[in-house]
């Protein structure tokens, strides 16, 4: 490999240069340049395997490129990829019934990226605040966490407390009102005024550093709303689809959210497709014309989607999320790293808190991680998450255990 300024191969630093040279700046990407994904493994340019600890941010639950969903993908496309909703298709009813069976839903409004599902959950509480709840026109306010992430749209930053995400693109979107996240008190009392028509929350919060609530949070918040006739909305783009050991993260308390997000995993990280499910009762209130998207229900989103799901379930992916995750945790635990504050997490939904005297030591234990052949990324300065897809083995989180240990040695 030819010797360069940042110790890449000069065909790695050709396509950083590109990027560098034409790409917006809107990123800080480790230095690596990926060319392959199978299952758990990427491959850089010049060869390298590396586990996928990051799993495109909990998109490719189902492991990179998963020959089933490639090939639903793959048929489809020779067929037909998008008619607009001008048109039916021949997917889009099938979709849509096979969908809200899956999770017990009757209706579902099919978008394409995750901060398209939140606005669209948004609009659709808005809208029932006003048809259903009586709140009187333009007044409806919807809650969020604090240290909440669902998105980079005007509305997502406005419901944002990361300076990062939210500084110097005001004006805000108004309406939108913080509690603390696990907090039920403040939640209760931000309940007491009639114009709330809605709660968005992660339940698990993956952006802040993967924070789990206490048990009880997500019951309370079920508790609270039916209480003060206010929807649960549940943003499950990043903790459904088996990522925290079940189905969806609301199944740890047999929780149903009045609206359900989806996202990432969707589509197995193989395009973008979300979707937002709901009853009737919220869903119907939206008349033809008022809500859609060019790409929202395409015929390849929808073969796709079908796929990904079909997967998940026959692969038992949320029983492995579950046991994995056990493991890489004990492991973790286990090495009793100095540099490591804690570990915690659900299923393959974890984080590291890096306690370390270089101000970046949870970025240069990822270049190490690098080094040694494991892709993670640092989240909130010292936290590390570690997600890797859903199908990894037992074996596998054992040799990933050993290179964090010998990562962690080296920091
Ligand atoms: C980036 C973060 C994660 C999400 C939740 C909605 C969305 C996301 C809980 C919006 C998206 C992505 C965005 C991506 C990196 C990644 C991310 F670091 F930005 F915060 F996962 F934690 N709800 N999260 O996590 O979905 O519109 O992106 O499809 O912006 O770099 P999207």
């Amino acid at each position: 490999m030819t010797a360069t300024v940042t110790g890449l191969s000069a065909i790695s630093e050709h396509y950083l240069d590109l990027e560098e040279r034409y790409g917006a700046h809107n990123y800080h990407p480790l230095p690596v340049v990926l060319e392959k994904g199978h299952g758990v493994f990427l491959y850089d340019v010049d060869g390298k395997r590396y586990f996928d600890f990051l799993s495109g941010y909990s998109a490719v639950n189902q492991g990179h490129c998963h020959p089933r969903i490639i090939d639903a993908l793959t048929q489809q496309a020779q067929q037909l990829t998008l008619t607009s909703r001008a048109f039916h298709s021949n997917l889009l009813g099938r979709y849509c019934q096979y969908i809200t069976n899956y999770f017990g839903y009757e209706r579902v409004l099919p978008m394409n990226t995750g901060v398209e599902g939140g606005e669209t959950a948004i609009k659709l509480a808005r809208r029932w605040g006003y048809a259903n709840k009586g709140i009187a026109p333009n007044s409806a306010k919807v809650v969020f966490a604090k240290h909440n992430f669902w998105g980079r749209t005007l509305a997502a930053i406005s419901s944002s407390t990361d300076p990062t995400s939210y500084n110097q693109f005001g004006p805000y979107m108004p309406g939108f009102e913080l509690v603390d996240y696990n907090n039920l008190e403040q939640l209760e009392e931000a309940f007491k005024d009639y114009n709330v028509a809605a709660f968005m929350v992660e339940p698990i919060q993956g952006e802040a550093g993967v924070v789990v609530p206490d048990p009880g949070y997500l019951s309370g918040i079920r508790r609270l709303c039916n209480q003060y006739n206010v929807l649960f909305i549940a943003d499950e783009i990043q903790t459904g689809l088996c990522r925290t050991g079940k189905m969806l993260a609301c199944h740890h308390e047999e929780v149903k959210p009045d609206i359900l997000v989806l996202g990432k995993a969707l589509s197995g990280g193989v395009l973008p497709v979300s979707a937002v499910l709901a009853n009737d009762e919220i869903m119907m209130n939206l008349k033809p014309g008022e809500h859609g998207s060019t790409y929202g229900g395409n015929p390849l989103a929808c073969a796709v989607a079908m796929a990904a799901l079909e997967v998940l379930k026959d692969e038992n992916l949320a029983e492995n999320s579950e046991t994995m995750g056990i493991r890489l945790r004990r492991g973790i635990e286990a090495i009793q790293s100095p540099w490591v504050q804690l570990v915690r997490g659900k299923g393959l939904l974890n984080a590291v808190v890096i306690n370390h005297p270089q101000p970046e030591a949870a970025w240069d234990l990822c270049l190490i991680l690098k080094d040694n052949g494991l892709l993670a990324k640092p989240t909130q300065g010292d936290k590390i998450r570690f997600a890797p897809p859903l199908i990894i083995t037992a074996e596998q989180i054992d040799e990933c255990v050993h290179i964090i240990a010998k990562s962690l040695a080296l920091l």
